[in-house]
């Protein structure tokens, strides 16, 4: 049991004041020394007191093995994520063999089959995405499925994803960003030869040296709750919050050895996107990416820094072995501009122009793009390790380009709403319709005029072939001709558009469901998805 877990007590929900509708778990995470403002400024190093929540066998974020059906709620909770504030928020949670989880990790091996009750215990309507996974419109979170407060759902797929770092969250129309920025969110993590290999080549172990971080940028109320309460402007351009927690925990610090880590990081923000880096002593560290959203790259990729938006996962290998007992690493999002150039759009319905992108964009020191630091890493001790990082982590194909017409995609805000192709979302609207088999490619078009954009496809992993027009913070990413930098490498299922970037993707629309299938292909900054920039596309036959 490490320092981390023994300081978490779950006690019943008769300790400690009034209980929640539905018998919700009460949960007390001790962290040590004194909490001032929540903010996660760089500079405030002394701050970073509290362990960083890993998971282990129980509580939040425990992993559950899944070999059976899982019975899980969706429901309110309180969690105290400032010492000495009861906090609130909602999880997913799930009791099992005398176990109670909350927002457990699932841990799956590729090919076997999941199923899973929900229970609807919300007082509104939700639907669980299993976002990266290859599912059938029946388990993938349409509108159409939503769960009604009290009701429930019955998901049941096989596992057909190779390994990587998936994970679930809300997908109910327009209380997406809501639901998830409340603490509706998890991993979903698939296993299969090629991780096995890599976790016996590193000798790694999940939660002690392999370990996934949750980035979210939340804003805490007085009482340390979670606060949704975006004004008119941050519900069309994007939430972003001043309290920055790393696996729902504030200024974290994680004790680590002199030893390869390996680090699955999720951006689970609503809006905010993150310039990640590992620094020591103001020095920007190497570290080599091994994976993106659909698993494990062919080689690992050294690299300095790289950008993660909503939605997007990168797992990075950090190499300790020469640090000494003593130094400190700390993650970081380095500054950069946030490109909120839609403020430069003439007025519309007497709007001041100039309003839009900045106004609440976080609190003072924390904008959009500003330097936060996000972890601490300590490193305390010594250890006998010479694992070399395997030259081959997967055979991966080449991605294949289309035969067919290149489908295209305009990203841009007219008469003040996010569009796809000049459309926001309708339900019973599939304004695009792909064949069953079809290999194709999609060009996404972000204006240039506009804001960043996490595309996010649901139903189907894609390849990045190109991406063009980068602005002066992405181009010196790129680590070939066609544009492409680490994050981009791999099987994706969100791909980062900056203003004025074309983004070339592969898609192969096969799979082994029965009749026509529709799915979503939706903006991750998750205002924009709420509010319409989101369509249907049938897949047929
Ligand atoms: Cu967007």
């Amino acid at each position: 049991m490490n320092e981390t877990r023994r300081n978490i007590l779950l006690a019943s929900a008769a300790v400690g004041g009034v209980a929640l509708a539905g018998g919700a778990a009460w949960w007390y995470l001790r962290t040590t020394g004194e909490q001032h403002a929540p903010g996660a400024a760089a500079g405030d190093a002394g701050l970073f007191v509290n362990p960083l929540l890993v998971p282990g066998a129980s509580g939040p974020l425990g992993v559950i093995d899944v070999k059976g059906p899982l019975a899980m709620s969706a429901r309110a909770a309180q969690f105290p994520i400032l010492k000495g504030k009861p906090g609130r928020l909602l999880a997913y949670q799930v009791e099992q063999g005398g176990k109670s989880f909350v927002n457990p990790i699932f841990r799956v091996q590729s090919g076997a089959q999941f199923s899973a009750r929900l229970e609807n215990a919300l007082d509104e309507p939700t639907i669980v995405h299993w976002h990266g996974l290859k599912v059938d419109a029946r388990n993938d979170a349409h509108p159409q499925f939503q769960v009604a407060a009290g009701a429930a759902y019955e998901y049941r797929f096989p596992v057909a994803n190779r390994a990587g770092t998936y994970w679930y969250h809300p997908h109910p129309h327009r209380l997406t960003a809501k639901q998830a920025y409340l603490g509706l969110a998890s991993f979903f993590i698939v296993e299969d030869h090629e991780e096995r290999a890599l976790q016996k080549a590193l000798d790694l172990g999940f939660g002690a040296s392999d370990i996934p971080l949750v980035i979210q940028d939340k804003n805490l109320d007085s009482y340390g709750a979670l606060s949704y309460a975006p004004d008119d402007e941050q519900k069309v351009n994007g939430y972003v919050g001043g309290d920055l927690l790393v696996n729902l925990t504030p200024r974290p610090r994680f004790e680590a050895a002199t030893r390869i880590y390996r680090f699955r990081i999720l951006n689970g923000s609503n809006a905010r996107i993150y310039r990640l880096a590992f620094a020591k002593g103001g020095e920007p560290l190497e570290c080599h990416v091994i994976a993106t959203d659909g698993g494990l790259l062919e080689s690992a990729v050294k690299v300095r820094e790289a950008f993660l938006s909503p939605g997007e996962r990168v797992e990075v290998l950090l190499d300790l072995r020469s640090a000494r007992v003593g130094d400190t690493v700390w993650l970081k999002s380095l500054a950069f501009d946030p490109m909120h150039l839609e403020m430069e759009m003439p007025m519309e319905h007497g709007a001041p122009a100039g309003h839009a992108g900045m106004a609440g964009m976080g609190a003072p020191g924390l904008a959009d793009g500003a330097a936060i630091d996000l972890l601490r890493i300590d490193v305390a001790r010594k250890l006998a390790y010479d694992r070399p990082v395997p030259a081959v982590l997967s055979r991966l194909a080449p991605a294949q380009p289309g035969t067919g017409e290149v489908r295209k995609f305009a990203l841009e805000r007219t008469e003040d709403r996010w569009r796809i192709n000049g459309r926001t979302f309708e339900t019973d609207e599939a304004p695009v319709t792909v064949h069953r088999g079809a290999a194709e490619v999609w060009e996404l078009r972000n204006a240039a005029r506009s804001m960043p954009h996490p595309m996010h496809l649901h139903g189907f992993n894609f390849r990045v072939l190109e991406r063009r027009g980068s602005p002066a913070q992405q181009e010196p990413l790129a680590l070939n001709a066609q544009g492409l930098a680490a994050t981009d490498l791999g099987w994706k299922d969100t791909v980062l558009l900056w203003p004025g970037e074309t983004v070339r993707i592969a898609l192969d629309f096969s799979h082994s469901w029965s009749g026509d299938q529709t799915f979503l292909f939706h903006c991750h900054n998750l205002e924009h998805e709420d509010e319409g920039m989101m369509i249907n596309f049938k897949v047929q036959g």
